[in-house]
């Protein structure tokens, strides 16, 4: 237990340093035309929506099939399991539509899992991947449930420290 107190610890420092330097030592890495961040761990939506934005950033937008397919590829050379997923920029209205949180627009390329968006026990709002065999599907899922998420776009200022 002593290890995890050290590793608590050192967060705390590592969440005052981000708020003193922004993107300070986060890391970005560059797939095709756009910048990403990965977090994985156990966040809802909401809270990983409001992590990116604190950098700048916005949960990542998918709008094609050459994304999901360069954002795939990063993701399987990382590993997850089926039972993981990762938060991505969409939400659910009442319509049906899905809308970004990234630009408030409908989200023009949607690839659904199958049997997606089957909005389960009509509590599925949010927008989030998850890996089958090395593909990526999205799924409409509990907003609250906690999943790892993935930031797309920085600052002026950070993307000049791209790695
Ligand atoms: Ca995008
Ligand atoms: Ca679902």
């Amino acid at each position: 237990m002593k290890g995890l107190g050290i590793v608590v610890g050192l967060l705390g420092i590592l969440e005052l340093v981000l708020a003193q330097d922004g993107t300070c030592g986060v890391k970005f890495v560059k797939l095709g035309n756009s910048a990403y961040h990965l977090e994985r761990g156990k966040f809802n939506w909401w809270d990983s929506a409001r992590r990116c934005m604190a950098l700048g950033s916005q949960l990542a937008h998918i709008d094609s099939e050459e994304e999901l397919n360069a954002i795939s590829t990063y993701l399987n050379q990382l590993g997850f399991a089926t039972t993981e997923a990762v938060w991505f920029s969409g939400f659910g209205i009442k319509s049906g539509a899905w809308i970004s949180l990234a630009n408030s627009q409908i989200l023009s390329y949607l690839k659904w899992g199958p049997s997606e968006p089957n909005d389960y026990g009509s509590a599925e709002n949010c927008l989030g991947i998850k890996v089958n065999s090395g593909n990526w599907f999205m799924y409409d899922l509990n907003c609250f449930t906690e999943y790892s998420y993935l930031c797309e776009g920085v600052s002026r200022e950070s993307a000049i420290n791209l790695i």
